[in-house]
C-alpha cells in the first residue's frame, strides 16, 4: 500500500471509529446514568459522555424527545440503535458487550435474581433514597417522610441479604450491585443515614474496590 492510500484508510478507519463510539446523554448527579457510566467503565467500552442541560430544560426539548419520548436521562446511542431508560441500557451493554457474562449472568436463574434487583432498582430506590435525594437537593415537593420509610424499609432487606453474601446476587458482583449503588452511596444527601447499616457499608466498599469503578459527583457533605 502506499503511503497516501495508508493514510486514507487510516483515515477512514478513524472516521468510523467516530461515528461509531456509543453515546451517553447524561446528567453527573443522576444515578440512573451513573449506573451506566460505571458498566462501561468497568467493562472497558469506550465511550463519549455527553452532558444534558436538565436545569435549562433541554431534555424536553422535541431533538431530544425524539431520543428520550419520556424527556429522561440516560439516553444511550450505539451506532444505529437509540436507547433510553438506564435499565434497559445496561441489559443492552450485557447482552452486546459483556463478553464474559461477568455481571450479567447466562444462567436462567441467576439472571432472573438480578433482575430482581433490577426491579427494585426501578421501585424502591427510585421511591426511597432516590427521592429522598431529589427532595433535599431540588427542593422536589413529595411526601419527604414517605421517601425515608421506603429507604429504610429496602436498606433493611439490603442489610439482611448483604450480611449472607458479599454482594446482592451471591459472591460475585452483577448488575444488580451497578444498579443499586449510586442512589445507596449518596442516600446521606437526602439525610437517610446509612449508619444503621454495616453490611451495605462494607458492600459500598467492595463496588468500589471493583477495577474501572468510577464514582458519582458528591452534591452535599
Ligand atoms: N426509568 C428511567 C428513569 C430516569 C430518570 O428518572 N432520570 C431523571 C434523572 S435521574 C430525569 O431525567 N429526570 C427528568 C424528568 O423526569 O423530567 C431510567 O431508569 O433511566
Amino acid at each position: 500500500m502506499t503511503c497516501q492510500r495508508r493514510g486514507l484508510f487510516q483515515w477512514v478507519k478513524r472516521r468510523i471509529v467516530a461515528v461509531m463510539t456509543l453515546r451517553v446523554y447524561r446528567h453527573p448527579i443522576s444515578g440512573h446514568c451513573h449506573r451506566v457510566e460505571l458498566y462501561l467503565s468497568l467493562l472497558g467500552v469506550p465511550h463519549e459522555l455527553i452532558h444534558v442541560d436538565l436545569s435549562s430544560g433541554a431534555h424536553k426539548q422535541a431533538d431530544f424527545l425524539v431520543k428520550s419520548p419520556f424527556g429522561q436521562v440516560p439516553v444511550m446511542e450505539d451506532g444505529e440503535v437509540t436507547l433510553a431508560d438506564s435499565i434497559a441500557i445496561l441489559t443492552y451493554l450485557g447482552e452486546r458487550y459483556d463478553e464474559a457474562r461477568r455481571y450479567w449472568p447466562r444462567d436462567a436463574l441467576e439472571r432472573a435474581k438480578v433482575q430482581r434487583w433490577l426491579s427494585v432498582a426501578a421501585g424502591q430506590l427510585a421511591y426511597g433514597p432516590a427521592a429522598a435525594r431529589r427532595a433535599k437537593l431540588l427542593g422536589d415537593k413529595l411526601d419527604y417522610d414517605a421517601t425515608v420509610r421506603i429507604s429504610q424499609r429496602l436498606f433493611g432487606v439490603m442489610e439482611r441479604e448483604l450480611t449472607e453474601a458479599a454482594f446482592l446476587v451471591g459472591s460475585q458482583p452483577t448488575l444488580a450491585d451497578l444498579a443499586l449503588y449510586a442512589y445507596t452511596a449518596r442516600a446521606p444527601e437526602g439525610d437517610v443515614s446509612l449508619e444503621p447499616y454495616p453490611a451495605i457499608r462494607a458492600w459500598l466498599g467492595r463496588v468500589e474496590a471493583l477495577p474501572g469503578f468510577v464514582p458519582m459527583l458528591v452534591s452535599r457533605s
